[in-house]
């Protein structure tokens, strides 16, 4: 291989010439642009402990009330991409919402898509174009690109969820924006996609003279993908990734076109050594104490922590309990690598 020219090799009035006329050189950026073998990462594997955001987080709701904020939210910035870019990894942003008793986080709809996952308490609710959806612990609500979406609380304690949004990809491509609305009006029938779609392979006999819906079913109960994958990991061998992906149960596809999500269960004593993606990732322990390697960091992540995935890491993930299951959630960049064509999984660990 050979050495590359720099910038300095080059006449200072030459570079000047190249400025003045908005040209730049190739050749002495080309490596950081295709670096060889492997991508190169800002994004640090960092943790979030809840223990250190919920005291924030409710002194937020003391601080900031609901009307000066529209949406009470701490975001998990990665450090490595600069705080101000609240950036989890490079595509992934990830905020945690407080929503107090009685509040109500006025309606609205924007090009970045948006799903919730529930931390903790109950009675929160997100009603996505009239469509009322409760929320409790472990469930995921999708607010697609472009629906109404406007959340509440009836219940009598905090509610926090997080979550998870493309924005900085959709901010990277100065796509960004949002239309407010008024209150929506909720329709009769809430949770209606959880209803017609309650069971994977039973789908409303109508959908099948219809082309597919992009979002048919909007909640995903905990409960549900819990004893999923608690069957999941019975019925299958010691060691086989016990993994669940939430789609679109009219296409089999992820149910949304950017992020991808899903949910896993190591069991008692299980160390998970999957191979090393193209793609980011943000995991968030659901349920259980676990130990994961990430690029050779260790972060040791319980309950309600969350924890960053650079791109083409070396990952493991340990449940550091031999009696009982781990259950974590995950959002990663896999469905936009995979439409842009680039997405890889890498044989051999690294
Ligand atoms: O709840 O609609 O964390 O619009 C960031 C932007 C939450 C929301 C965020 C949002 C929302």
């Amino acid at each position: 291989m050979s050495q590359l020219g720099t910038l300095e090799d080059l006449p200072i009035d030459y570079r000047q010439g190249l400025t003045d006329h908005n040209l730049v050189p190739l050749w002495p950026s080309l490596r950081a642009a295709l670096p060889h073998g492997r991508a190169s990462r800002r994004t640090q594997p960092v943790l979030w402990r809840y223990a250190d955001i919920r005291p924030r987080l409710m002194e937020a709701g003391r601080l900031t009330p609901i009307e000066r904020a529209e949406r009470r939210v701490l975001v998990l910035a990665n450090p490595g991409l600069g705080l101000a870019n609240m950036q989890a990894t490079p595509s992934i942003y990830i905020g945690m919402q407080l929503i107090l008793p009685q509040e109500t986080a006025p309606n609205h709809k924007h090009s970045p898509s948006a799903v919730r996952f529930v931390v903790e308490g109950h009675g929160g609710y997100t009603a996505v174009q009239g469509e009322k959806l409760p929320m409790e612990r472990g469930d995921l609500i999708l607010t697609p690109a472009g629906l109404w979406h406007e959340h509440g609380h009836e219940g009598s304690e905090p509610v926090v969820w997080m979550d998870a949004l493309d924005l900085p990809t959709i901010l990277f491509l100065e796509a960004s924006y949002c239309i407010e609305g008024q209150p929506q009006s909720v329709r009769n029938q809430g949770d209606a996609s959880q209803t017609a779609y309650r069971r994977a392979g039973l789908a409303p006999y109508a959908s099948l003279d219809r082309a597919p819906d992009k979002y048919p079913l909007k909640r995903f109960p905990w409960k549900d993908t819990r004893a999923a994958l608690t069957d999941l990991a019975a019925a299958t061998d010691p060691g086989e990734r016990v993994q669940l992906a939430y789609v679109n149960p009219q296409t089999g596809q992820e149910c949304m076109p950017v992020l991808g999500f899903s949910a896993l269960m190591l069991r008692p004593g299980e160390t998970a050594r999957p191979h090393r993606r193209s793609s980011s990732a943000v995991l968030h322990v659901v349920e259980g104490e676990t130990q994961a390697l990430v690029d050779g960091v260790e972060i040791d992540a319980g309950v309600n922590d969350t924890f960053a995935v650079p791109t083409h890491a070396a990952v493991t993930i340990a449940n550091r309990s031999t009696s009982r299951p781990a259950f974590l959630f995950q959002v990663d960049d896999a469905p936009m690598q995979r439409r842009l064509g680039f997405f890889e999984e890498f044989e051999a660990a690294a």
